[in-house]
């Protein structure tokens, strides 16, 4: 299928997309597929203003109403999923297996939405006044501005789109700049459901198209209620300050360092294949990549011996060939990140297997690389950093209370888990002195979560969540109001003021 034709399927004119003056190039081969237009201050100042007059309009609009909106663009993904599928693997460079995934799990929030839209419920609270009743309402926040990133172009964002779209707030959408084609086409699909939905929609979508400065006026607007930001802890920390300045409301997703345990009586045949899947699925992007092993000496040299084996055997090569595990890097500087880690690594006396460039021939713009095992004699500097690339630490423990205290020492939350078959380890795992990170497993990897939990994690990721449970929440502000239906005027703390 040639990449206009795909564009066509998706609804986009293609001519439109080389109009511009930014390239986009695909990972997998580093052609250019597309050139756009980055957004100005100005254009991005109207978009705002248009989006802040849809507040006013939709917010008005029943929530179930609002549901159903995301049931026809659900419909949508759902009757687009090939398309909106290979596009993302074209734009991220991730294996098909995987950019499908990543649509239905848009198409997953969008039913979770859909039932929420029923569901946005608050309290009742017992008063401690007669003839008074307390409650919450929860009420539409406001313009929400979500800046995505390129390692899941599309779910991400559809977390937080179809989730804010039914809590009553339109969005604004800063995709990386590196995949602004699936924007693009989710924003046509978007539009079509709009129209099926028929009646004169308030403008609810809007996709905004260019860099850190683009990010930075949003962050700064007070016309923006929230701003919630997927990527690395450097942005978060560049963003997050100008943001709280003006008291804005913030959902950070920001870097993981996700690590596992691996204890002698783990099943290691399952351990393995939840290793390759985290460590190397994606590429080793996704923010609850697995990067850190801590192994119970007494199965360190059996497993690793196993990893080394599989992952020698893992199949790298273009994205869109049916047997490949593993595509390329999203780009030279992701390579070289990598490098510099595995350098840094080795000069702290780091063991390095794997890592080395691959394909280079065949793709001499792309950055294919063999996935990189480094034993490490403890948990260094450069263990402590998230790099962006499958890179998997392994080190060794003796006792269990010590694996956990080198699995919580670094500085990110997010995600972890604890390969066991001892209660008494998994129970300590999940409990308050286990896991500090906003996702703990036992038994499956760190990464693959579904969209019924709330998605998040603490200390440098940033403490947002995002996706189901009652992640919701972020999108709308809480009212508590008390009704007097007496016709006296009690004061609570049994205060007596005046005539009383
Ligand atoms: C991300 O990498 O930003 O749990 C999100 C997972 C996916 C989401 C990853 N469901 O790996």
């Amino acid at each position: 299928m040639t990449l206009d034709t795909l564009l066509g399927s998706l609804h986009l004119d293609p001519a439109r997309l080389k109009a511009g003056a930014q390239p986009v190039r695909s990972p997998i081969d580093g052609a250019e597929v597309a050139r756009v237009e980055f957004d100005t201050g100005q254009s991005l100042d109207a978009k705002i203003a248009r989006a802040a007059a849809a507040f006013a309009a939709w917010r008005q609009v029943p929530a179930p109403r609002r549901g159903e909106l995301i049931r026809l663009f659900g419909e949508e993904l759902r009757a687009h999923k090939e398309a909106l599928g290979r596009l993302v693997t074209l734009e991220s460079g991730k294996i098909l297996q995987e950019g499908l995934g990543e649509v239905q799990e848009m198409i997953d929030i969008c039913d979770f939405a859909v039932g929420l839209s029923r569901q946005l419920y608050g309290l009742t609270i017992a008063s401690e006044r007669p003839g008074h009743r307390m409650m919450e309402t929860w009420h539409p926040l406001g313009v929400c501005a979500v800046i995505s990133a390129f390692n899941f172009p599309v779910a991400v964002w559809s977390w937080n789109f179809a989730l804010a779209i039914v809590c009553g707030d339109p969005v604004l959408w800063k995709p990386s700049e590196k995949t602004p084609l699936t924007a693009f086409a989710c924003q046509r699909l978007f539009e079509r459901a709009a129209e099926r939905l028929g009646g004169a929609l308030p403008v609810l979508s809007q996709v905004v198209v260019g860099g850190r400065e683009i990010g930075e006026r949003l962050a700064d607007d007070a016309r923006v209620a929230l701003v919630s930001a997927t990527g690395s802890c450097r942005m978060g920390h560049a963003l997050a300050p100008r943001v709280a300045g003006r008291f804005g409301r913030l959902l950070l997703e920001l870097g993981g360092n996700n690590g596992m345990i691996v204890a002698p009586s783990a099943d290691l045949e399952l351990a393995v294949r939840a290793i390759l899947f985290s460590a190397v699925g994606t590429a080793g992007q996704r923010c609850t990549s697995l990067r850190r092993l801590i192994v119970h000496t007494s199965v360190r040299e059996t497993l690793v011996g196993r990893l080394k084996g599989a992952y020698g055997q893992v199949a790298v090569g273009s994205p869109l060939d049916a047997g490949t595990l593993m595509g390329p890097l999203v780009d030279q500087a992701a390579f070289e990140a990598m490098q510099e880690a595995l350098r840094r690594a080795a000069g702290e006396g780091g063991q390095v297997s794997g890592g080395e460039r691959l394909l280079a021939r065949d793709y001499p713009d792309a950055w294919y690389v063999r996935p990189a095992i480094v034993e490490m004699p403890r948990q260094t500097e450069t263990v402590c950093e998230e790099t962006f690339a499958p890179i998997l630490y392994v080190m060794a423990y003796d006792d269990f209370g010590e694996a956990i205290r080198l699995h919580n020492a670094v500085p990110q939350g997010l995600s972890s888990c604890v390969f066991t078959n001892d209660v008494r380890e998994a129970e300590a795992f999940l409990s308050a002195e286990g896991s500090d990170c906003g996702i703990a497993n036992v038994n499956i990897g760190p990464s693959g979560a579904e969209i019924g939990g709330a998605f998040g994690g603490e200390k440098e990721t940033g403490g947002g969540r995002e996706a189901g449970s009652d992640a919701w929440r972020a999108y709308m502000r809480r009212a508590t109001n008390t009704v007097n239906y007496s016709k006296e005027l009690p004061l609570a703390q049994g205060i007596t003021f005046g005539a009383g």
